[in-house]
This record gives structure tokens, C-alpha cells and sequence, in this order.
């Protein structure tokens, strides 16, 4: 397998995407809802998702596409080139903000993450990872992460979780925001997945994600020494909803035990 050939096309494609994209900002936008009122998905979501599906066809016959808008075939094991893509990460930004968005891929070979890709669209950032070769912003190298403790940690965590959520008693999260030094909510798991790989943020909790919104960006944390794992310290199963929980080395097994774990 040329795995330089297909990073080299994967990151060409998603610059083309993003230009797309960018493009589309002087025109009218269709929303429609998928589940919810609040989940929303655009004409774009679906045009980039094809966009990519007939690069990746005709270059690579062979690999398979497991996208949110479900423009590739049915996916139930990750045998062979499975490229998971979220063609708009944070679609209530794009909609809403026309920025805080991201195009996420990250590609698989038998279910072993090697190639992770998030671009930051409207600020042009690419965030990029190769399996054992590092990890780089724009191709500046991100250096590896280094322990932080809970009392000097920016957090990652959307305020609903706290509210209500099946998984950790509130009362923990209520603990958990107060003793850190500060929380952040951008709003695209991609791009906080990023923030954490670059040092930004140092943690990023979340209660419910779906494959395309953290493959990319879990292969990008570990590749700079960050742990990722469910909220109990769980390995991820790429072909399901999971939640998420991306920190620094340390960080992790302290949050864990303290916030996280039910006794
Ligand atoms: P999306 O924009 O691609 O839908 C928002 O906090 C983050 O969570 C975004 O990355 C968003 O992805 C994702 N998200 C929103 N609702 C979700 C749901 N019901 N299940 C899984 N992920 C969701
Ligand atoms: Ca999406």
C-alpha cells in the first residue's frame, strides 16, 4: 500500500473541499433537520461528502467510506482502506457563525488508524497525522504533550452535560468544572480534538459522538502522546457512538478515577 500517495491526495482534496466551501459562503445555504430540531445539516454537508466519495472511487476503487451523510456504502467492519469522514464538523457553526467548523477524515487500514486529517476551513489550518510520523499543524510540528495537573487545566466540555447526561452523576461534573482552571465549548469535536493535539486545550470531555466526529482527531491526540478513551477509560470501537475523553498523558487516569467513574 503507497501510503504516501494517499496522503498526498487526501490532503489535496480536503484544501479542495475547504475552498469549495469557502466559496459557498456568498451563496444561499439550504438547512434542513435531521433527528432533532438542533441537528442540522446543509446542502454543503452533503456536496462535500460527494465531493470526496467520487475523488476517493476514482482513485481508490477499492477503499471504503464511512461519512455522516451516508453517501458511501453500508459499513460494518473496518476490513481493508476505510476512510471515516465528517464532511462538516460542527454544522450549527457553519450555519451560524460561517466559522468553528471542520472537514474531519481519518483513514484505516484494517481497523488501525494511519492517516488523521482536520481542516479548519475558515482559518485555514490543516492538522495533520501520520501513523508513527508525527503530528503537524499547517506543517509545523506539534511537539509531544506533557502532564498538566487538574487545578491548571483548560477543559473542553459542553455546558448540557452537565445538566443532564446517563453516564456521570452531575455533582462529579459540577466538582470537575470548578476545579479546573477553565472550560471552553467550540463546538466541532474535530476541532477540539485538534485544540487538545496542539496543546490548547488539555482535556475535552464529551458524552456522545459518532465515529466521524472523533476518528480524526483521536488519531492526531495519540499521535503527540495524548491519551483517548471513553469516559471510564474504555479503548473506542470506530463503528459506534462513543463517549469521548481526550487529555494529556497523566491527566487522564487522575480524571478518570476522580470525576469520571461511577463507584
Ligand atoms: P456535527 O456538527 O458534525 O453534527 C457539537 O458539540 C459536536 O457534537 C459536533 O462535533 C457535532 O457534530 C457533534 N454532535 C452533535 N449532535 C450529535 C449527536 N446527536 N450525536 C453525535 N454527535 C453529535
Ligand atoms: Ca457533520
Amino acid at each position: 500500500m503507497n501510503w504516501k500517495e494517499i496522503d498526498t491526495y487526501a490532503k489535496h482534496w480536503i484544501k479542495e473541499a475547504g475552498e469549495r466551501i469557502r466559496a459557498s459562503f456568498g451563496l444561499e445555504l439550504t438547512v434542513e433537520t435531521k433527528s432533532n430540531a438542533n441537528d442540522l445539516v446543509t446542502n454543503m454537508d452533503k456536496a462535500t461528502e460527494e465531493f470526496f466519495y467520487e475523488k476517493i472511487n476514482q482513485q481508490f476503487p477499492e477503499h471504503r467510506i464511512l461519512g455522516e451523510e451516508g453517501v458511501g456504502e453500508i459499513i460494518q467492519d473496518l476490513k481493508g482502506i476505510v476512510w471515516i469522514i465528517d464532511p462538516i464538523d460542527g454544522t450549527i457553526n457553519f450555519v451560524h457563525q460561517q466559522r468553528n467548523f471542520a472537514i474531519s477524515i481519518g483513514i484505516f487500514e484494517d481497523g488501525v488508524g494511519k492517516i488523521g486529517l482536520i481542516y479548519d476551513v475558515v482559518h485555514d489550518e490543516l492538522y495533520h497525522s501520520f501513523k508513527g510520523g508525527g503530528a503537524f499543524m499547517n506543517g509545523i510540528r506539534l511537539p509531544d504533550l506533557k502532564p498538566v495537573p487538574v487545578k491548571e487545566t483548560i477543559l473542553a466540555i459542553n455546558a448540557s452535560w452537565i445538566n443532564s447526561n446517563k453516564l456521570i452523576p452531575k455533582e462529579k461534573l459540577i466538582k470537575l468544572v470548578s476545579d479546573v482552571r477553565g472550560t471552553r465549548s467550540t463546538g466541532s469535536a474535530a476541532l477540539e480534538l485538534a485544540y487538545v493535539a496542539a496543546g490548547r486545550y488539555d482535556a475535552y470531555v464529551t458524552l456522545r459522538l459518532s465515529p466521524w466526529d472523533y476518528a480524526a482527531g483521536l488519531l492526531l491526540v495519540q499521535e503527540v502522546g495524548g491519551a483517548v478513551t471513553d469516559v471510564y477509560g474504555n479503548d473506542i470501537d470506530f463503528l459506534k457512538k462513543s463517549s469521548i475523553f481526550a487529555s494529556r498523558p497523566g491527566l487522564h487516569e487522575e480524571m478518570i478515577d476522580t470525576y469520571f467513574k461511577n463507584e
